[in-house]
C-alpha cells in the first residue's frame, strides 16, 4: 500500500515553534507507523516562502528576501533533525520545480476560463495572507479570532478564480465523503461556510514582486495561498512525475484548525478544476495554548525556544508531551511544567520504572539471561489478550490522526505491566525452589512486555527504540509492528542488561530556580588591561551578526564553525565556544562580531571575525541582541 501524508508548509518569517513542531511530530509519528506496517510512505513538509509577510520581514531586517529565507529554512531543517523528523521531501516554494508547476496550472486555469481578469477592491490581512470584504471585518480589523490586526485597503487589477462555479460540486463531495474533513466538528463548520455562498477568489497581486509571476502577465504575482497549496503536487513532480502517479491523491493533509478553510475550499476546487482526484482526508487539529489562554505563536512572543526544550528534556520526551497533550478535536495546554509532569509520571514512573525494575529482576534472579518460559497462567493470558486489544486500538487511533488516543491506549498496557509485576511478586517466587518454573515464565513475560512496548512506542519516540533494544540485548530488527501482539518472539538466553535509566526524573526547579549558586570560592576577575586611546578603540568595527548555521569543527572539543549574515552577506566565523553551547542553540541568535579583524585560519577554516562573549570562572556567555536589530547593525 502507498501512504502519502503532508504537513502545512510553514511561513519562514520566523523560526519554528512548539505549535509548528506539533503538526510535524504528529505527521512523523503517523508516517513512521505506516512504514512499520509495510506501507510505501511519502511524508512531505516544507516552507511557504512567497508570502508578502515573509518579504516584509526580510525588508524590515534590511535583507535580501532569499538570503533571509535561506537562513530561516536552515533553522527549520535543524529543528526537524533534532526532533527526529523522518520527512521524505522538504519542498520550498522558491524552488524552480514548484514555480514551473504553479505557472503551468495558472495558465491552464486561465485558458479554460476558470481564472479571469478583473479588479479587486477590498481589504487584505497580511499576517493571515487573506482577502476580506468590508462586511466581514470586525471593528475595521481582521475578523480571524486569532488575529484582529489592522487590514490594508487594496484596489488593484487582479485575476480571479471562479470558486463559485464549483460550490455545488464541492458541497456534494463533502456530503458524500463523510471522512473528507475531520474531525467531524470541522466538517460541519465547513459545510455551513460553503452553504453561505462562495465568492470568486482574488488570485494575483500587483503591488509587489516577491512571488511567482503570472507567466502571461508578469506585472502580477500569484496569490500566495494558490501558490502554496499546489506544493502538495509540485513536490510529487505533477503532472508527469512518477511520484505523482504513485502517491497522489494524498491520504492525509494534516493541518491546524486555522487553515482548514483553505484546504477544504480552495484546494479541492483547484483540483476539481484540473480534473484530478481530491485528497482523502483533511485533518484539522487544535492549537497548543499557553497558560494565559493565548495560542502559542511567534507573534505573541509566548513560544519557548524548542532547541532549549530538547536540550533540557530530550527529543523523545518533548515528542511524547506534544503528542500526548493534544486530545483529538480540542486544543492542548502547553507549559514547561506540563512537559516535566508527563516526563516524570508517564515516562520515568510508568514506562521507565517498569522496564528498569523488570530488567533488574532478570539480572538478579537469572544472571541477566532470559529464561525459557513454562506454562502460562491466567495473568499471562490476560496480558496477551490486552496486547491484542491495545495494538488494534492504537492502529485505529492512528488511522484517525489521534496520536494522543494511541498513546493513551499504549499506556493502558504499561499500567497493566506494572500491575503484573506486583501481582506476580517475583521476589517472593525467588525464595521458593518449587516456583522455579513459574519465576521463569514471569521473567520471560517481562522481557516480552518490554519488546512489545519498544514496538508500540517506536513511531512516537524513535530515539527510545534502540536504547530499549540495547538493554534487552536484541537487534533493532526484532522491532516489528506485526509482532506487537505476538508472544514467544524473543529467544531464551538473551543477555539483558540494566543500563542508564531511560528517563531520569527531572526537578523543574533545576531550570526555573532564580537562586544564585553558592558563592564559596568565588573565581577571581582578570585585571583590567592598560589604557588605549579613543582612536585605537574607534578602529574596531563591531556589528550585529545573525547566525544562520552552526556545526562543531570535527576532531576538536572547543571549536564551532558559524555561518553568519551581516547586511545580507554571509561569513564564516570559527569560535571557541563548543564547550558552552550546542550548535543548534546558536542558530537564529544575533551576536556581536568584531567585523574588521584580519581573517585567520583555524583548523583549515578561514575565520572572518570573532564573536564577543563574557567569561568568568569557567562559564561563558555570548553577547546577543534582540531581533529588532538586523544582521549588519553597528554596535558602538
Ligand atoms: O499557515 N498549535 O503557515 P504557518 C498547534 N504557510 N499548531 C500550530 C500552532 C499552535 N499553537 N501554531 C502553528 C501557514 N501551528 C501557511 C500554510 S499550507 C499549503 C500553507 C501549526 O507558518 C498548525 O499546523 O502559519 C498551523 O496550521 C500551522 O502551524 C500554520 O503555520
Amino acid at each position: 500500500m502507498k501512504y502519502y501524508i503532508t504537513t502545512p508548509i510553514y511561513y519562514p518569517n520566523s523560526n519554528p515553534h512548539i505549535g509548528t513542531a506539533y503538526t510535524t511530530v504528529a505527521a512523523d509519528a503517523i508516517a513512521r507507523y505506516h512504514r512499520m506496517i509495510g506501507d510505501e510512505v511519502f511524508f512531505l513538509t516544507g516552507t511557504d516562502e512567497n508570502a508578502q509577510k515573509v518579504f516584509r520581514t526580510a525588508e524590515a531586517e534590511k535583507m535580501d528576501p532569499k538570503v533571509y529565507v535561506d537562513g530561516v529554512v536552515e533553522g527549520f531543517k535543524t529543528l526537524w533533525k533534532a526532533l527526529d523528523i523522518s520527512y521524505d521531501d522538504f519542498i520550498r516554494t522558491t524552488e524552480e520545480r514548484h514555480h514551473a508547476v504553479v505557472r503551468s496550472i495558472f495558465t491552464k486555469l486561465y485558458e479554460q476560463g476558470d481564472i479571469y481578469k478583473s479588479e479587486y477592491s477590498g481589504w487584505y490581512c497580511t499576517p493571515c495572507e487573506t482577502f476580506w470584504t468590508e462586511n466581514k471585518l470586525l471593528d475595521g480589523k481582521c475578523p480571524n479570532p486569532d488575529c484582529g490586526r489592522p487590514v490594508e485597503l487594496l484596489k488593484e487589477e487582479s485575476y480571479f478564480f471562479r470558486l463559485s462555479k464549483y460550490q455545488d460540486a464541492l458541497l456534494e463531495h463533502i456530503r458524500t465523503h463523510p471522512d473528507f474533513i475531520q474531525p467531524h466538528s470541522r466538517r460541519n463548520e465547513m459545510l455551513r461556510f460553503i452553504e453561505g455562498g462562495l465568492e470568486d477568489l482574488c488570485v494575483s497581486r500587483t503591488t509587489f514582486e516577491w512571488g511567482i509571476k503570472v507567466p502571461f502577465d508578469p506585472n502580477h504575482v500569484v496569490y500566495v495561498w494558490l501558490d502554496a497549496l499546489i506544493n502538495y503536487i509540485s513536490a510529487l513532480g505533477y503532472a508527469e512525475g512518477g511520484g505523482y502517479a504513485r502517491f497522489w491523491p494524498a491520504d492525509v493533509h494534516l493541518v491546524g484548525k486555522d487553515i482548514v478553510r483553505f484546504h477544504a475550499v480552495i484546494w479541492p476546487i483547484i483540483l476539481m478544476a484540473l480534473d484530478i482526484p481530491l485528497p482523502k482526508v483533511i485533518y484539522g487539529h487544535g492549537w497548543y495554548m499557553s497558560k494565559d489562554g493565548g495560542k502559542i505563536s511567534k507573534s505573541r512572543g509566548n513560544a519557548q525556544d524548542s532547541f532549549e526544550l530538547i536540550r533540557r528534556y530530550g527529543s523523545d520526551a518533548l515528542r511524547y508531551f506534544l503528542l500526548r497533550e493534544m486530545q483529538a478535536g480540542t486544543d492542548g495546554a502547553y507549559s514547561e511544567d506540563g512537559i516535566v509532569e508527563r516526563l516524570n509520571s508517564d515516562l520515568a514512573n510508568d514506562l521507565g520504572n517498569f522496564i528498569s525494575r523488570s530488567l533488574a529482576m532478570l539480572v538478579k534472579f537469572r544472571s541477566g539471561l532470559t529464561p525459557a518460559p513454562g506454562q502460562d497462567c491466567p495473568l499471562e493470558l490476560e496480558l496477551k489478550e490486552l496486547s491484542k486489544e491495545v495494538k488494534r486500538n492504537t492502529e485505529r487511533k492512528l488511522d484517525a490522526c489521534d496520536p494522543a488516543g494511541a498513546l493513551e491506549e499504549i499506556w493502558r498496557f504499561v499500567a497493566r505491566c506494572n500491575k503484573y509485576v506486583d501481582e506476580t511478586a517475583p521476589w517472593a517466587l525467588a525464595r521458593d525452589e518449587q516456583q522455579k518454573e513459574r519465576l521463569d515464565t514471569v521473567l520471560y513475560t517481562f522481557a516480552e512486555c518490554i519488546r512489545i512496548l519498544a514496538v508500540l512506542t517506536a513511531p512516537f519516540m524513535p530515539g527510545l527504540t534502540p536504547r530499549i533494544c540495547c538493554q534487552l540485548g536484541v537487534e533493532e530488527s526484532v522491532i516489528s509492528w506485526r509482532e506487537a501482539d505476538q508472544w514467544g518472539i524473543l529467544a531464551p538466553g538473551l543477555a539483558v542488561q540494566r543500563g542508564e535509566p531511560l528517563f531520569p526524573r527531572i526537578d523543574i526547579s533545576e531550570f526555573t530556580s532564580k537562586e544564585e549558586p553558592e558563592t564559596a570560592g568565588e573565581p577571581e576577575f582578570e585585571p583590567i588591561k592598560a589604557e588605549i586611546a579613543f582612536e585605537d578603540f574607534a578602529k574596531l568595527d563591531f556589528r550585529v551578526a545573525r547566525i544562520i548555521s552552526a556545526e562543531k569543527v570535527e576532531k576538536t572539543d572547543k571549536l564551532i564553525k558559524l555561518e553568519v549574515e551581516i547586511a545580507g552577506v554571509k561569513r564564516t566565523v570559527v569560535s571557541g565556544i563548543a564547550e558552552h553551547y550546542a550548535p543548534e542553540d546558536l542558530v537564529g541568535q544575533r551576536v556581536i562580531l568584531v567585523a574588521n579583524l584580519k581573517p585567520t585560519k583555524l583548523r583549515g577554516i578561514t575565520s572572518q571575525g570573532m564573536i564577543l562573549a563574557a567569561s568568568h570562572g569557567g562559564s561563558l556567555e555570548i553577547l546577543t541582541v534582540g531581533d529588532r536589530m538586523p544582521g549588519g547593525a553597528r554596535v558602538k
